[in-house]
């Protein structure tokens, strides 16, 4: 019996696993002892990698819609060549962006690279990934904040905390094995702390719940800030030393009262006092958000309070503290640095001399051949081929027709496309509906490649599967268009993903999340390596636990960290007397994955699991309305659509509230077109409805 360490791609915790393989077949799963991540255990997603169908499906070939309708199977190299005659001809016929990429952070480090290498760098055109509908948010937070998109914690510091407050993040269900770590905290007396609308499963475990009306965090998060300044409950060395903007801030927050906080918020002027004494009293105190904030209408100003509330207090870059975002997907962190959508390969503008430069350089190209502008974003490209701009659309591992915000946009985007190239581990998805080509693609279990969790860990993935006959990865799907659209010598260098991994290597040198230290073959087997780690440093970098900050430098200019504030903003969707409720949107339950087509095939999963889509409802609410527990409701939205959800009673979400899992297209149905304004990232959480009840028979 053979043991594979290799890394679980759902989540961003990114656990690592031991797979035990005979014949090649996975015997069993043993979450890896000794892994800094996750030590011995996992959740049920990580245990149940090997419980997919589609490991072992064998003989995949692309297949390509024919004028009636029906599907060609054809070899890969027809199919490559097909993808790459169809991307020309359309930029011919349209214009340089009338094609577009939708890449996604669940992908190794190296696929979403040679993606943005063949699309944004060869074709001059745009790719936006899944991590928009995620962690754009935290993404620009930390920019403006900070100077790099750089989260500073480590996972220890949630056992060395003795105050966790979570935001808008429900650990319990969505990242079980950083709850466990929360949970595993020693420190006498430590304090677990949550700020959600809804009683989620984390506030049910909590020491102290804060059930603040939908999308008022950013009015709570000034009144805060205002009365621990009020109070003088504030570090001036570190403000004075590490921040600016602070006297502005301290004026700007003035006008946050104790009054107006607790009228927009609907919690008591107690309860907010309490918060600010419970900040106040933590010697290491460490906020950690999640959705709840990324997504909504002014949701980088929400992240950036929080930061704040970190700054003026000293709670940053000390062990057990920090204004921590939790990432979402397994490889959101690799994709943010290393997609070449929002900033080049290993971060850096577009527009920037010194960087065109060097990865040019790096990548042996003209800089000519680099792209040149950041990418045109997620809601710009469904409305481009909504509008008839953008004729060409390829999809890698993301399932967009489901879950993208107010989701029959996609429905009627996909509708127009003369090239759709959907890109995934199984054809069923709902994106696939309307395809022109499918390319089916090898699961995690059978590639290899390099893998960036929440807390800056890059980790291995490594074969624990053979292929089948005509079984690729993603990475060598996107080469074979690349070399199809005559790419030649502009893939010198990209022949593996160990290539690749290395060019990246190279464009990081000298950037905060250098990785120049780290190698291909040091990260099989290993406990992770976390960025920074740049070349000649390993002794000095030899803990396993390393955070950012901690010498209170920031990536800014100056290297001081930026209070970033501004008033807060009317709701652009309010609720109105035809729409009086808000559906509340999120993660349903510790097995279910996104839109499920992976977590479907899990049996004891999908034996547990709801078939129809359903929300839950206050029980007061639907008594008043005559609606028992398991009846439907048609839910009417303020977008314009409508949709048929069970009810599940319930206490835990207030009375003007609905929640509804993400894992049933019908949620997305009703979410509106509204979006930060800074990161663009989807307001998924607060969408005004109305209901009625479906009558039997
Ligand atoms: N089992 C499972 N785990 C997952 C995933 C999955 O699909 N299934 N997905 C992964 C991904 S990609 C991500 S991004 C993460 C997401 O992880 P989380 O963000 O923790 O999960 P969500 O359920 O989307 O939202 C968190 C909470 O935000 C609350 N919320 C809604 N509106 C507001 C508000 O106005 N203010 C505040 N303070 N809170 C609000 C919701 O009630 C919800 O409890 O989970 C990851 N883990
Ligand atoms: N209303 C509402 N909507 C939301 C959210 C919310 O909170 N509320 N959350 C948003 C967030 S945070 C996220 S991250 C998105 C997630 O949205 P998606 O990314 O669309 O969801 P997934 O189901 O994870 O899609 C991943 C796809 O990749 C495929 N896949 C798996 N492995 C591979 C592989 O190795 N190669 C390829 N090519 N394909 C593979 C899977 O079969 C699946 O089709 O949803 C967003 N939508
Ligand atoms: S889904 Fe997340 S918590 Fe669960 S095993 Fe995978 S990486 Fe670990
Ligand atoms: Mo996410």
């Amino acid at each position: 019996m053979k043991k594979i360490q290799s890394t679980c791609n759902y989540c961003a915790i990114d656990c690592n696993l031991d797979f035990y393989v005979e014949d090649d077949r996975v015997i069993k799963v043993v979450p890896t002892k000794g892994y800094p991540v996750n030590d011995g255990f996992c959740c049920i997603k990580g245990l149940s990698l090997d419980k997919q169908q589609t490991t072992v499906k064998p003989n995949s070939l692309p297949k390509i819609r024919q004028e009636d309708g029906s599907f060609n199977t054809v070899s890969w190299e027809e199919g490559f060549q097909y993808v790459a005659n169809k991307l020309k001809e359309i930029q011919e016929k349209y214009g340089q962006e009338s094609v577009a990429g939708i890449s996604t952070g669940q992908l190794t480090l190296e696929e979403f690279a040679v993606f943005g290498h063949v699309m944004r760098n060869f074709l001059q055109t745009n790719v936006d990934g899944n991590t928009r509908l995620c962690m754009a948010t935290a993404v620009v937070a930390h920019k403006q904040s900070y100077g790099f998109d750089a989260p500073g914690y480590t996972l220890q510091d949630l056992e060395l905390s003795d105050t966790i407050i979570f935001i808008g993040s429900n650990p319990v269900v969505a990242h079980p094995i950083l709850w466990g770590r929360a949970r595993q905290n020693q420190v006498p007396g430590h304090k677990i702390i949550v700020i959600d609308p809804r009683k989620s499963e984390t506030a049910m475990n909590a020491d102290y719940w804060y059930g603040l009306r939908w999308r008022s965090d950013l009015l709570l998060l000034y009144t805060v800030a205002n009365q621990l300044i009020e109070k003088d409950y504030l570090d001036h060395k570190f403000i004075r030393e590490h921040t600016e903007k602070f006297e502005e801030f301290r004026e700007f927050v003035k006008g946050y009262t104790l009054e107006r906080g607790a009228e927009g918020s609907g919690l008591s002027r107690e309860q907010i006092l309490e918060l600010v004494e419970l900040i106040h009293q933590g010697k290491r105190v460490s906020f950690w958000w999640t959705m709840g904030v990324n997504q909504g209408y002014e949701a980088v100003r929400t992240a950036q309070a929080i930061i704040n509330l970190a700054l003026m207090t000293g709670n940053i870059g000390r062990p057990g503290t920090g204004a921590n975002s939790i990432t979402g997907q397994c490889n959101a962190m690799g994709s943010r640095v290393y997609s070449n959508t929002a900033v080049f390969y290993g971060g850096g503008d577009f527009t920037n001399p010194a960087r065109r430069e060097r990865i040019a350089q790096v990548l042996g190209v003209d800089e000519e051949m680099l792209a040149k502008k950041p990418t045109k974003t997620y809601n710009q490209i469904i409305e481009g081929i909504n509008a008839g701009e953008i004729k060409g659309l390829w999809i890698l591992c993301t399932n967009p027709r489901h879950s993208w915000v107010n989701n029959e946009t996609f429905a009627s985007a996909a509708k127009k496309l003369e090239l759709f190239v959907v890109q995934d581990i199984y054809d069923s998805i709902e994106s696939a509906e309307d395809c022109t080509v499918f390319f089916p693609v090898v699961p995690g279990l059978k590639k290899e490649g390099t893998y960036i969790n929440l807390e800056r860990r890059l980790s291995a993935m490594r074969p624990v599967l053979s292929r089948g006959e005509n079984e690729i990865s993603d990475y060598e799907a996107v080469v074979g268009v690349g070399k199809a659209l005559g790419m030649g010598d502009a893939l010198k260098g990209w022949e593996t993903p160990r290539d690749c991994f290395n060019l990246m290597r190279e464009c990081s040198r000298n950037m905060p999340c250098d990785i120049t230290g780290v190698t291909w073959e040091a990260l099989g087997n290993s406990h992770g390596i976390q960025w920074p780690y740049p070349e000649g440093r390993k002794e000095e970098l030899s803990g396993e636990q390393r955070r950012l900050y901690e010498d209170g430098n920031f990536f800014t200019p100056s290297k001081k960290a930026q209070f970033v504030f501004e008033e807060v903003r009317e709701n652009p969707l309010p609720r109105t007397e035809e729409f009086p409720y808000i559906l509340n949107t999120g993660r349903g339950s510790v097995g279910q994955w996104h839109t499920q087509s992976r977590t479907r095939e899990v049996k004891f999963v999908e034996d547990v699991s709801v078939k129809k889509a359903y929300l839950y409802m206050n029980a007061e609410l639907a008594k008043e309305n005559d609606i028992q527990e398991m009846d439907d409701i048609q839910v009417f939205s303020a977008n314009g659509q409508n949709a048929v959800f069970t009810v599940k009673l319930t206490d835990n979400v207030g009375y003007e509230e609905l929640y509804a899992p993400i894992h049933y297209i019908q949620c997305n149905k009703l979410t509106p077109s509204i979006y930060d304004p800074y990161s663009k990232e989807p307001s998924y959480k607060a969408t005004p409805v109305r209901f009625l009840k479906v009558l039997k028979g």
